[in-house]
């Protein structure tokens, strides 16, 4: 199998996974600006908006969608425990976060990373929504070491975004205009995901250890 991925990107998520899960899995390094494989081929012959992470199977199938890209990963070794089984509740709440994480967090960041494209939009609207999300987060953290309690894929995922954003404790990526400063839980959340052997090996991977 084969991870496309962009360094820094959401694409992290599943590379963390990847890592988590022990499996053995190629990363392709996609050029953000170019669009081409470092091997040469052209990225949007494979995904038609040129986006990452994309998950090529050993018969050629491709995955999109970083949500559903983790859930296949985590449901190829379940004894792990990085997605709930299928039918529970759990599962739902797994799909619960990721679809919260997609849309109202990877995508409120997004005005936030071309701020000079995005204009008044980006930081009369699209900002404070995002605080606030990210204000209702450090809350849901009060209380747990994870967001599911255990940890799971959606964490992976959540710490491919929060890189995006700027504190004194955030090593620096693409330095988005939102602070996580006084954000206790959500620090100590992410200084935990940061100790996690995987998380670390993924960043290596990606260049940014
Ligand atoms: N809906 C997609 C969005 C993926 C996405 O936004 N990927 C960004 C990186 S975080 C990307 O590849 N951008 C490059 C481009 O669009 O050319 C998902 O959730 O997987």
């Amino acid at each position: 199998m084969k991870l496309y991925y962009m360094p820094a990107a959401c694409s992290l998520s599943p590379n963390i996974v990847i890592n988590e899960l022990g499996l053995d899995i190629e990363l392709v390094k996609v050029d953000h600006r170019t669009h081409r494989t470092e091997d040469g081929r052209d990225f949007r012959e494979l995904s038609p908006f040129g986006y990452v992470p994309l998950l090529e199977l050993d018969d050629g199938t491709l995955l999109r969608e970083g949500s559903a890209i983790v859930q296949y990963l985590a449901d190829l070794r379940p004894q792990a425990k990085l997605a709930p089984a299928h039918g529970t509740l759990d599962r739902y709440r797994l799909q619960e976060w990721l679809s919260f994480l997609s849309s109202e967090i990877h995508k409120g960041f997004i005005p936030l990373l071309y701020a000079r494209l995005a204009g008044a939009y980006g930081t009369e609207t699209a900002k404070p929504k995002l605080e606030q999300r990210y204000h209702w987060l450090n809350e849901q953290l009060a209380d747990r070491d994870y967001l599911m309690g255990d940890y799971s894929v959606a964490d992976a995922y959540l710490y491919s975004l929060t890189q995006w954003g700027q504190a004194e404790w955030l090593a620096p990526t693409y330095k988005a205009n939102i602070h996580f400063d006084g954000l206790e839980n959500l620090k100590a959340w992410y200084l935990r995901m940061r100790s996690r052997p995987a998380v670390r090996k993924a960043l290596d991977a990606e260049g940014l250890a």
